[in-house]
């Protein structure tokens, strides 16, 4: 972690980018062997992992122990669960599927206290260290930083509609979600899909948003972190599990990987 203000400070202001890894495994294990890899965030995946809010505290203690960010990709795009989310204590949150300026300004104002957003108001939660922190408020909206996946086409067509949102701090592009959208779920390597994303970061970065995507490789990764991303998310805990148990089978048993790890894109 950096000594800027909380993520928010560190996407604006960090000259560093950021590689995380999301979590679908909910496991203490999992977050700190993403930090001894050298990872410098988590994203705690409630939309696509098969845990909830309940889980969330352990994992985010795990992430800051070992010096690490924790953002959370919330299920929905409304108050009680973002708020929920953030009174454990995350450092960012990721809502998928925003598809417009209205959607991308619901989700900041379910991020931040009033007067300017609707967030309501709780002191003694984790992330006010339940109470010791007297200026949790002010820190809590200073700190924050609230993502907007853009992983559709009506979504990249209302871009600068989203990118306008104030108190948006970035773009979060998701390449699977945007293949599937353009009818290429099945190739999501497909050059069109890559000049989408492109095309989306060029723009949000030129409206003055930070940018950050997923990738699904680590050669992905690096494509992007070269072409100035600040935020690359790379694959998923699983992925990782399964081509690592795959690969040493395979060399274990000294037969061709019968899975289809080794010759996928991801
Ligand atoms: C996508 O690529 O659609 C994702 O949601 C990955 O984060
Ligand atoms: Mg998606």
């Amino acid at each position: 972690m950096s000594d800027y203000l909380g993520l928010r400070g560190h996407l604006q202001h960090g000259e560093t980018p950021l590689l995380g890894t999301f979590v679908i495994v909910p496991r203490v294990e999992v977050v700190e062997i993403a930090a001894a890899a050298g990872f410098d965030l988590v994203v705690l995946d409630l939309e696509h992992g098969p845990f909830g809010v309940e889980s969330l505290s352990p994992l985010i203690a795990a992430a800051h122990g070992a010096g690490m960010y924790a953002v959370v990709r919330v299920a929905g795009n409304d108050e009680q669960s973002i708020g929920a989310v953030l009174d454990c204590g995350a450092d960012g949150l990721l809502v998928p599927h925003i598809g417009s300026g209205d959607e991308a300004r619901r989700a900041v104002a379910a991020s931040r206290f009033p007067p300017v957003g609707q967030r309501s108001v709780h002191l003694w939660v984790r992330a006010s260290h339940y109470g010791a922190d007297a200026d949790h408020v002010t820190n809590a909206d200073l700190s924050v930083a609230v993502l907007a996946m853009v992983e559709g086409q009506e979504a990249h067509a209302r871009l600068d509609d989203i990118t306008a949102t104030e108190g948006l701090d970035a773009i979060f592009v998701g390449p699977m979600d945007l293949a599937a959208s353009l009818g290429l779920a099945a190739t999501p390597s497909d050059p069109r899909v890559a000049d989408a994303a492109r095309d989306i970061v060029v723009r949000a970065a030129s409206a003055g948003r930070s940018t950050s995507i997923f990738a699904a490789t680590a050669a992905d990764a690096r494509t992007w972190l070269d072409a100035g991303v600040q935020l690359v998310v790379l694959s998923v805990d699983t992925s990782f599990m399964a081509r690592g148990f795959a690969a040493a089978v395979s060399e274990a048993r000294g037969v061709p990987d019968h899975t289809s790890h080794g010759k996928a894109s991801r």
